[in-house]
């Protein structure tokens, strides 16, 4: 017992601190296991569990749970940005008007994370300079904010999963989140 107050003390300077500091705008994605679409050339599709996305001052942070199956030697993820928020401006891939794409996983050297931007007409690929950390069924990285021009709190994402078959080639999308049906996700849902 003759810790309690220091260790409430400590608690309330930790409370004070938090509130002090205006969060880092973050997103938290579920999708359901099992129900990635079949492809015949993918022995398993690969199949996304969850995302957790985080906005620095100089980095784009995230984290992409797939589920139990997924092979994480070739399962790559796409996450699409729609920068300005606003569908008529950028690749209209994916319901979104895309200004950039990071795909991380397999095929993507060196480092296992790709930076595409959208330039009207076309992409311009730009090499991430970290790399793609594999932990059992996450994949995690960060990516450099200046690679991501105008993405910011309000822009919304959609991640895309696909299978890498070798020599530069990829299945079609097998699953999405959020899926295609429901409303790109804003990064920060705060107003
Ligand atoms: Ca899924
Ligand atoms: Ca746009």
């Amino acid at each position: 017992m003759r810790h309690t107050l220091p260790l409430l003390a400590l608690l309330l300077a930790a409370c004070g601190a938090t509130d002090a500091t205006p969060p880092n705008p973050l997103l938290e994605l579920g999708d359901p296991a099992g129900d990635a679409v079949f492809h015949p050339q993918a022995p398993i599709s690969p199949d996304l569990r969850s995302a957790f996305l985080e906005l620095t001052e100089t980095r784009l942070i995230f984290e992409i749970g797939l589920a139990p199956g997924t092979d994480m030697e070739k399962v790559t993820v796409g996450i699409n940005f729609d920068a300005d928020a606003n569908p008529d401006t950028g690749d209209p891939f994916a319901d979104q008007g895309t200004e950039a794409i990071a795909e991380v996983g397999a095929g993507n050297p060196p480092n296992g994370i790709l930076v595409f931007r959208w330039q009207g007409g076309g992409y311009q690929l730009l090499v991430n300079p970290t790399a793609l950390v594999r932990e059992g069924l996450v994949l995690r990285g960060e990516i450099p904010r200046g690679l991501l021009t105008g993405v910011d709190r309000h822009s919304t994402v959609r991640l895309y999963a696909t299978h890498y078959l070798g020599d530069d080639s990829w299945t079609g999308f097998l699953d999405y989140m959020p899926d295609r049906e429901l409303a790109p996700a804003r990064i920060s849902p705060q107003p």
